[in-house]
């Protein structure tokens, strides 16, 4: 069977365009990956998520392992059958949501273990273990176990982080490269660059992981805080000393801002609980900006959000209405603006890969900026 493979088709500046080839399917570049935590992207049917142009979604470890429970998901044949979705799926590794969700966290050299937020239950996830709930799970792109610091942090902490995250690349790889069903599988494992806002932490993260020959590269320990200009001064310092031939992978990012400025600077993946979790709470993304259907400017107005979508329901069902189901509370709303959501965040995507494509990337984001900017007055 096919191994995973990056093929890049065309370059414009830093960006780039191509595919990511795994038995599964294949991932077109620049990708938003669509946020599936608990086994499902909340409100929608993965047959929507297909439909609306993900190639890719996005799981958890520390939720699975947690419920189901990964031993449990593999005896069900596997997270893919599992949820009903046949394509790639990318899993992250667990330390981050330990850190951000789990109770009496505790790290050391060994792992973390910490209390689950759902019966507080102990745990421990090591890299080894990391590595063996993937597996399990049966993920086509798997991460290293890392520990993501927030920002503002010393630079001795994001130090101390950063050279910790090494040392369990070493062992991930390791892992992995024992993990059954791997080759057979065309599976794929991503270092991930820790080092905080430090120029320095992160070219010494940056190189050392490149030495070690991942098949991808995720930049984790960012969006955590920290303005803009410092994350995307933090993706430009470390993009010239990751193998350019491999893809490159923004955990946790973004806004689509954020995203078309990381596009510029060579970033091919991207994942956000944004656009779905912004569906759930009432806001849209379009091509007009960001749009809050609970305000009441909408409850009399006809129109779709965006007649000219790709995504039907975008160009069908009027503000009016899409505003009484938010007001209301009705489970329909939060699937209608999960989907308008994703499909406007695959929209851009798709843009921005036929922009680099034609060699016109700073006018595709200079118009999209113009878009949002304007407002759908
Ligand atoms: N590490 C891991 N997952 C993550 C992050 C990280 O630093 C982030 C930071 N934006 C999101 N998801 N493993």
């Amino acid at each position: 069977m096919a191994a995973f493979s990056f093929h890049i088709a065309a370059r414009d500046g830093a960006a780039r365009t191509g595919e990511i080839r795994l038995p599964r399917g294949t991932i077109r570049t620049p990708a938003f990956m669509p946020v599936g935590t608990a086994a499902t992207v909340k409100a929608m049917h993965t047959h929507e998520v297909k439909a609306l142009g993900a190639d890719v979604l996005l799981g958890n470890t520390y939720h699975l392992m947690l419920r189901p429970g990964a031993e449990r998901v593999a005896r069900l044949g596997g997270l893919h059958r599992l949820m009903n979705w046949p394509h790639p799926i990318l899993t992250d590794s667990g330390g981050f949501q330990v850190m951000s969700l789990a109770k009496l966290r505790q790290i050391d050299e060994r792992g973390v273990t910490f209390q689950s937020h759902i019966d507080g239950a102990r745990h421990e996830l090591t890299p080894e273990r990391a590595i063996e709930i993937q597996g399990l799970l049966g993920s086509d792109i798997q991460m290293q176990l890392d520990e993501c610091v927030k920002l503002p942090c010393t630079d001795a902490e994001a130090a101390r982080a950063m050279r910790l995250s090494l040392r369990w690349a070493e062992r991930c790889r390791t892992a992995f490269g024992d993990q059954p069903g791997r080759v057979e599988h065309g599976r794929a494992l991503f270092g991930i660059v820790q080092g905080g806002a430090n120029r320095d932490l992160r070219v010494e993260s940056a190189r050392t992981l490149a030495g070690m020959d991942f098949e991808g590269y995720s930049i984790g320990g960012l969006a955590v805080g920290e303005p803009q200009d410092v994350m995307l001064a933090m993706i430009d310092t470390v993009m010239p000393h990751l193998p350019d031939g491999k893809p490159h992978y923004l955990m946790g990012v973004g806004t689509p801002d954020d995203i078309v400025e990381s596009v510029r600077r060579g970033v091919d993946m991207f994942d956000c609980v944004m656009p779905t979790r912004a569906g759930r709470h009432g806001q849209v993304f379009s091509r007009f900006g960001k749009i809050n259907m609970r305000n009441a400017r909408h409850a009399d107005d006809p129109r779709p959000i965006d007649e000219a979508s790709p995504w039907e329901p975008t160009r069908t069902y009027s503000r009016a209405y899409l505003h009484h189901l938010v007001k209301s509370g009705e489970i329909l709303g939060m699937m209608l603006l999960t989907g308008i959501n994703l499909a406007y965040y695959q929209e851009l995507m798709a843009g921005l890969r036929a922009a680099i494509a034609a060699g016109r990337l700073d006018d595709f984001i200079a118009r999209t900026k113009e878009g949002w900017a304007r407002g759908d007055a």
